[in-house]
């Protein structure tokens, strides 16, 4: 399998001029170079795939870098991230607004050019790649967002949005477990707007792939259902790829995956081939015989020659010329077809079509309702109406209540369907919600069990870094699932959730608030959410008596207020009830007690400190936090005298009421812990 080639430096390969060749050997040395500069980053993969990923974006990829955020452009992810070069070439050549500085400062302080790519839309960086698996991943929610509004806008002659998504991915792509969950979905569903090159170059950073990855990819791919290429040769052969990538184009019916043998650090005399030449760069010295090699000349770094630049600014001519036609076309159809422009055009701002105060349901107090159902209830009244929005579930649909009524399952043959059955693939279904949420127009939610939601940390990480407005909703969001036991109790699940920054986690202390968190969600696109949701009923508060739900914007609030509190009970979720019920019991005994729901730490930790205060007053050093996990993080709400209620252990399978009952979260406990709290400061 492993084998050495004889590396080509005359301008013979099928398919390319002697221009092209300068172009990509120009490329190859743009990365070597800056990886050079940096005294770090990864030069290997640009090299080996120079050449294709040339072909790919200057004869094939409708784009246009004068306007990045055109919708109709080819999406272009590139998954394996480590080879940020290759892009950051292609960006800077083809006319996107990375200049050659840019390019030296590689890796550097608030660069445009980070060490792997990080989600910048205006500079043609669709996605953040680099943990490996993610963006191939990611690329198929791009995909099943393009089918999907495919069918909602394009008509008969009118293509609006019919983009294809093409991705770069590398043996690390390929053995990480998202990309064979979301690659076995993307089979499935037929996603033949989605082409995949894989960079075969038989090398990842341990050394040979003979150590650790021998399975025939291209049958695994096959068995997914994929329409798979094997283009043989050293990575140069374009007339080759390119015949792969036609037929790929012209596919109707599947995913293309092109296996393409490439060479990891092409050129290189002493490195071509060899793992070293993956992550460090090459050395000035190997640098210098590759340019003597290839007849460069080795005075002149970051250099582009004018031809090159002429002819790779050709992209931005070619781009603005399509995209003017496409606007042409656009002008055309809002005249047949105004309805569908006019919601194009809102979606592509940001609007929502409906005022969502005057369908939310009001759920009326007193009656017990799990926030999960409400959450399905909220689903069923606001859905219907936001045509942008697609649903999803990892298999747990009639638990998780995401499927909204009147819901179409979105499939291979029903491209308008708006809920997707993801199986049990948490992993993918992260990430793919990313890549359906990251296009602007479409965003997804999709539901599991909190427990689970470790499946999808990747994803949920990368959305957070990337202020992706992806929906992720958990639900059985404690011990108060009961029976099913402490495999699918979470415990340290919230804590983890918010432990990544720019995620907001939201757990609703009852149907109303449940009702809010999504109004909030819906109306900000800003950044990803984790709304945590009981499988238990919750008695649904009286907004007469006690705080306004729509308060849940602000983060925290006071739910019950005292004129002269003595002692704050903050809670959040399922746990609210209990600090009501112990509010009750202390006011028995004069003990003035103001609860405090707080439902999203993170919003409440945005607002002003005056705000803050009136809801924890300084004064009150009293202090009692409830919440069905663990204690990490409560202390900064509660000081050194407050008292944490809740676990700091696994759960156990027995009935909800029992585990609370055994893992001592009680009114009678919340109600000691608030006098133990009290009597410290006496
Ligand atoms: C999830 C994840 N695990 C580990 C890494 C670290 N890493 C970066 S590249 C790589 C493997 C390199 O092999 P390959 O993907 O074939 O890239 P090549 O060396 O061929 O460029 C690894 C393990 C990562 N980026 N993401
Ligand atoms: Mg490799």
């Amino acid at each position: 399998m492993f084998r050495k080639v004889v590396t080509k430096v005359t301008s013979k390969n099928p398919g390319m001029t002697e221009l092209d060749e300068l172009c990509v050997q120009t490329i190859r040395f743009l990365a070597m170079e800056a990886v050079q500069k940096a005294n770090s980053g990864h030069p290997g993969m640009p090299m080996g795939m120079a050449a294709a990923a040339y072909t790919l974006w200057t004869r094939h990829l409708r784009h246009n870098p004068a306007d990045p955020g055109w919708h109709n452009r080819d999406r272009f992810v590139l998954s394996a991230g480590h080879g940020s070069m290759l892009l950051y070439s292609l960006l800077h050549l083809a006319g996107y607004d990375i200049s050659l500085d840019d390019i030296k400062n590689f890796r550097q302080w608030s660069s445009k050019t980070p060490g792997h790519p990080e989600y910048a839309p205006e500079l043609g960086i669709e996605v953040t790649t680099g943990p490996l698996g993610q963006g191939i991943s990611n690329a198929v929610g791009m995909a099943i967002a393009q089918k999907y509004l495919g069918s909602v806008f394009n008509r008969e002659g009118f293509g609006i949005l019919n983009y294809n998504v093409y991705v770069v991915a590398s043996d690390g792509d390929l053995q990480e477990g998202v990309a064979s969950e979301a690659a076995s979905l993307a089979g499935h569903q037929g996603l033949d707007n989605l082409i995949v090159i894989y960079d075969n170059n038989y090398i990842s950073i341990d050394g040979s792939t003979d150590l650790a990855f021998t399975e025939d990819r291209a049958r695994r791919f096959e068995a997914y259902g994929w329409n798979v290429q094997i283009v043989d040769g050293d990575g140069n052969d374009m007339e080759a790829f390119e015949k792969a990538l036609e037929n790929a184009k012209a596919e109707k019916n599947r995913p293309s995956i092109i296996q393409l043998r490439t060479h990891i650090a092409y050129g290189s005399p002493n490195q071509q081939d060899t793992a070293k030449a993956h992550g460090a760069p090459l050395g000035q010295d190997e640098i210098d015989l590759i340019k003597e090699r290839f007849g460069w000349d080795k005075t002149k770094s970051f250099y582009v020659g004018d031809e090159v630049r002429a002819h790779m600014q050709k992209c931005v001519e070619k781009g603005k010329a399509l995209q003017a036609q496409w606007q042409e076309e656009f002008k055309q159809y809002t005249g047949k077809y105004p309805g569908p422009a006019k919601q194009f055009l809102d979606a592509a701002d940001g609007k929502l079509p409906v005022n969502l105060d005057t369908i939310m349901p009001a759920f009326e107090a007193g009656a017990s309702i799990a926030t999960r159902k409400a959450s399905g209830m909220v689903l069923d009244a606001v859905m219907p109406k936001l045509p942008m929005f697609l649903g999803g579930s990892a298999d747990l649909t009639p638990s998780n209540n995401t499927k909204f009524k009147g819901a179409v399952d979105f499939q291979k043959t029903i491209r308008n369907g708006r809920y997707i059955h993801y199986g049990v693939r948490e992993h993918a279904m992260g990430a793919i919600m990313n890549g359906i949420s990251v296009g602007g127009l479409t965003r997804a939610y999709g539901g599991t069990f909190l427990v689970f939601s470790d499946y999808m940390r990747g994803a949920i990480r990368v959305a957070a870094l990337s202020k992706y407005p992806t929906i992720f909703v958990f639900t059985h969001d404690s011990i108060g699932l009961g029976e099913d036991g402490p495999t699918h109790q979470p415990v340290e699940h919230i804590a983890a959730l918010r432990a990544i920054p720019n995620l907001l986690v939201m757990r609703p202390a009852d149907a109303n608030e449940t009702a809010q968190a999504w109004k909030y969600i819906i109306e900000h696109r800003d950044r990803p959410t984790a709304i945590c949701l009981t499988r238990q009923g919750l008695p649904v508060l009286d907004q007469n008596k006690y705080g306004s739900a729509e308060n849940l914007s602000k983060g925290a609030y006071v739910l019950i207020a005292s004129e002269k509190p003595q002692v704050l009970l903050v809670g959040t979720g399922s746990e609210i009830s209990l600090a009501i019920k112990a509010y009750e019991k202390l006011a028995g005994e004069g003990i003035g007690a103001q609860v405090v729901s707080m439902p999203c730490w993170e919003l409440f930790e945005s607002q002003g400190q005056e705000y803050k205060d009136s809801v924890l007053p300084l004064a009150v050093k009293a202090r009692v936090g409830i919440e069905a996990g663990v204690e990490h993080g409560w202390h900064k709400w509660l000081g050194d005298r407050g008292i944490f209620i809740g676990m700091s252990g696994f759960g156990a399978s027995a009935p909800a009421k029992v585990c609370f009952e055994k893992f001592g979260i009680t009114v009678e406990n919340v109600v000691a812990a608030a006098k133990k709290s009290l009597a410290a400061g006496a």
